[in-house]
């Protein structure tokens, strides 16, 4: 199996890289953004809950999003490997993410990081909003909340790979296109 996080704040294009890669490398993609925003659709008891702190451009507490992707992995036993999009979004939830994935023998192969400057975040995200019909992307202070959240409690989790020397950082600004390339780059470095 071969396991996969895309990772980086919010706007750096982790879902726009995502679809292409998937296509590509036949990997199955777990998005907890569109898995939270389904359950939100439908009206769920887990989606009334994770919407409170969604619109408020907060992170949604571990427990939920963990028992979410925990059963994600289960309902798809045979893929080639999962593309993890959004997620890990915490160290906890790094933790939590390893340990599902030592029970299947099967641990992260790469992360890799989009590094993106904040002024650009903020114009993406803000763009998206004028067509995308998401709640927390038209409101600049919801978006900077986001941003925010993304320094204080997310960053850290590119330490944690770290440390065990899965990380690689790719600049993400430039052309999707331009930007896909060379993520295949180090995806292809890792298969061959
Ligand atoms: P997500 O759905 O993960 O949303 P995101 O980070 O805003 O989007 P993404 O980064 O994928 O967007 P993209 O760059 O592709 O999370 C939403 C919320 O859900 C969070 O705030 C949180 O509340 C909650 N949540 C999700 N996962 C969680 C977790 N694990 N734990 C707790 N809470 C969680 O696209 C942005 C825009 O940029 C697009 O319009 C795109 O077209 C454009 N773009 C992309 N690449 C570009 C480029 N190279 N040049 C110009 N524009 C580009």
């Amino acid at each position: 199996m071969f396991n996969l996080i895309l990772f980086g704040p919010p706007g750096s294009g982790k879902g726009t890289q995502s679809e292409k890669i998937m296509a590509q490398y036949g990997l199955k993609h777990l998005s907890t953004g569109d898995l939270l925003r389904s359950e939100i659709a439908n009206q769920t008891a887990l989606g009334l809950e994770a919407k409170q702190f969604m619109d408020k451009g907060e992170l949604v507490p571990d427990a939920v999003v963990i028992g979410m992707i925990s059963s994600s992995i289960d309902s798809n036993e045979s893929v080639k490997g999962f593309l993890f999009d959004g997620f890990p979004r915490t160290p906890a939830q790094a933790e939590a993410l390893d340990n599902l994935l030592e029970l299947k023998k099967a641990p992260i192969s790469v992360m890799l990081a989009l590094d993106v400057s904040e002024e650009e975040l903020v114009k993406r995200l803000m763009k998206r909003g004028e067509t995308s019909g998401r709640s927390d992307d038209t409101n600049e202070v919801v978006i900077r909340a986001r941003i925010s959240e993304y320094l204080n409690k997310t960053a850290a989790v590119a330490d944690y790979y770290q440390q065990f020397d899965k990380v690689k950082m790719i600049k993400g600004e430039g052309s999707i296109d331009e930007i896909y390339q060379n993520l295949c780059l180090e995806i292809d470095k890792i298969l061959n």
